[in-house]
């Protein structure tokens, strides 16, 4: 666990006497880990000031998870694709099932979700719900709050992967679970190729998604809703470490783009996670972290997310995609 490599006794005894904005301390910090000794992280934040308050333990995680030094500077670069790139970057190969490019955001001057009381996550969620019903991405679309949807209803929206289930417990123990389902919800337009999770890791999940492998179509039209909703709500974020989210791993971009896609013979191999981590892509089963892979489908996205751009994330996530059915069919 990477918070424990870093955590010394003298570091501890001294991030121990610590108070974040909001009153987050160490020990808030690492419950997570603590309480689940098979983390791969270990910590979250609770608000945005964590990660200066407690910036020695967090940024050699950061180091250690992103290869990110203290002294770099993070920089955005969310902006359309190239005319010439966007064909380049819709594949058309059936063996990818779909697409799905999301981002996390927290709200600023909000506790993020692991300390954010009761009150405050149904304020924002009013306040989240209201902006996302007077939005318009490819078509107009509607907040369901869970309080408000039967099992059944979640059950199915779960199984079609568009809908998140009660935080695993690694986020119990972060505390991520408070009150639930009170506060969480999703936007989503008819089609469902752009949804928004409310109060799930972070404030904000912002989604967008479709069948087949038309990455660059999917970037667009979550850049575009991107920019519309930053518009109307100021996202947490600061020039070194770009967008901050609940957990380390989602910095910078915050963006986790994936395919699923059917990789028979590579997928039965012990190879597979091996290629993938030198093209710097992460391996996920087809339900999501910590679930396992079906038919041959995998989950498979960009591992960094802080230290490099958002058009970068996109390229690295078609040429590794090029290279996995280059090694497929060899
Ligand atoms: P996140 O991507 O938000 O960090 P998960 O990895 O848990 O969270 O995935 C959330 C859901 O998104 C899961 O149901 C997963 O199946 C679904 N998902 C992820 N990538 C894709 C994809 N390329 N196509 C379809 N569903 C996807
Ligand atoms: N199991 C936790 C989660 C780390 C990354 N995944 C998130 N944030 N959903 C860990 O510390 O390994």
């Amino acid at each position: 666990m990477l918070t424990t490599r870093f955590l010394n006794d003298q570091l501890r005894e001294t991030l121990s006497k610590r108070r974040s904005e909001n009153g987050f301390e160490l020990a808030d910090v690492l419950r997570s880990g603590t309480e689940n000794p098979d983390s791969n992280i270990g910590a979250y934040a609770g608000d945005a000031s964590c990660y200066e308050v407690f910036s020695e333990l967090f940024d050699q995680v950061i180091e250690a998870y992103h290869g990110y030094t203290p002294d770099q500077q993070h920089y955005e670069q969310f902006e359309p694709l190239a005319a010439d790139s966007v064909g380049k970057l819709n594949l058309a190969d059936p063996r990818i099932i779909s697409t799905r490019i999301r981002v996390g955001r927290n709200i600023k001057d909000y506790p993020f979700p692991p300390s954010i009381s009761h009150a405050s996550r149904l304020t924002l969620e009013a306040k989240i719900a209201t902006i996302l019903n007077q939005l318009t991405v490819d078509q107009k679309g509607r907040y369901y709050s869970l309080s408000q949807m039967s099992d059944s209803e979640q059950r199915e929206l779960t199984e079609q992967h568009y809908l998140f289930k009660k935080g695993d417990r690694f986020l119990e123990s972060a505390g991520v679970n408070r009150d639930w389902p009170s506060g969480r919800g999703i936007f989503y337009t008819a089609e469902k190729k752009f949804l928004v999770w409310v109060n799930e890791e972070d404030h904000l999940r912002i989604i967008s998604m479709q069948q087949g492998g038309a990455i660059a179509t999917v970037y667009e039209r979550l850049r575009q809703a991107v920019l519309t909703i930053g518009a109307e709500l100021p996202f947490a974020r600061n020039n070194r470490l770009g967008y901050l989210c609940s957990c380390p791993t989602n910095l910078g971009t915050a963006m986790r783009a994936s395919v699923h896609i059917k990789l028979p013979r590579l997928g039965q191999s012990e190879e597979l996670a091996n290629i993938c981590k030198s093209l710097n892509l992460s391996v996920r089963g087809i339900h999501g972290e910590h679930s396992e892979s079906k038919d041959d489908i995998w989950d498979i996205s960009n591992t960094q997310r802080l230290g490099i751009s958002e058009i970068e994330v996109i390229k690295t996530l078609f040429q590794g995609v090029k290279s996995l059915l280059q090694e497929e069919d060899r």
